[in-house]
């Protein structure tokens, strides 16, 4: 089966003024479908591993037999639709804590503020395209890192919790080079936190 694009909770203009609706709107329709398209052109050449799911191809990427080409296009585009679509979920007009969330980030950082600090810092050092995280390891242990291109978090074999995209696509039409704006404004239409 295909992968499709997934549709929004909410109008591309919920997040103004943080972000807006054009940046949204090609954001999910021009480069999300992109990544969907590359993703299903290459997972058709592989009809064996159509069926499983993509967080644990992308799990066990080093041990799959496939083209290296084809290998890095579903790295590329499969993390790209994954990363993209917990993207979307997490964000939103209103909050809605994940109070169980919280509680654990205060626990391992001290204060919410302390999270962000560290979350703001990994965002904005990140040299060029990629993604800030919060991910829950094989232990358990939430950590904060960035990863290049749209590498996922499940390639280290950890969850994402939060992810956000530091792609200028993300953000250049509003914010231009100002990323640490961006990043400062994006915390009020995360939801979660
Ligand atoms: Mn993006």
């Amino acid at each position: 089966m295909k992968y499709q694009l997934p549709l929004l909770e909410y109008p591309y203009n919920a997040l103004e003024p943080y972000i807006d609706a054009q940046t949204m709107e090609i954001h999910h329709t021009k480069h999300h479908q992109a990544y969907i398209d590359n993703l299903n052109k290459v997972l058709e050449k592989y009809p064996k591993i159509e069926g499983q799911k993509l967080e644990d191809l992308l799990k066990s990427l080093n041990t799959l037999t496939m083209d290296e080409r084809d290998k890095k296009m579903l790295r590329n585009h499969g993390a790209g639709h994954l990363n993209h679509t917990l993207f979307w979920q997490i964000m939103g007009a209103k909050k809605e804590l994940d109070e169980k969330l919280v509680a654990e980030v205060i626990k391992e950082f001290g204060t919410i503020d302390e999270f962000k600090k560290l979350f703001n810092q990994t965002a904005l050092s990140h040299f060029g395209s990629g993604w800030a995280w919060l991910v829950r390891n094989k232990e358990g242990k939430l950590a904060i890192y960035s990863l290049p291109n749209q590498d996922s978090p499940y390639i280290n074999g950890h969850t994402p919790l939060i992810g956000l995209d530091v792609w200028e696509h993300a953000y250049y039409l509003k914010y231009q080079n100002r990323r640490a704006d961006y990043i400062a404004n994006w915390w009020n239409v995360l939801k979660l936190i």
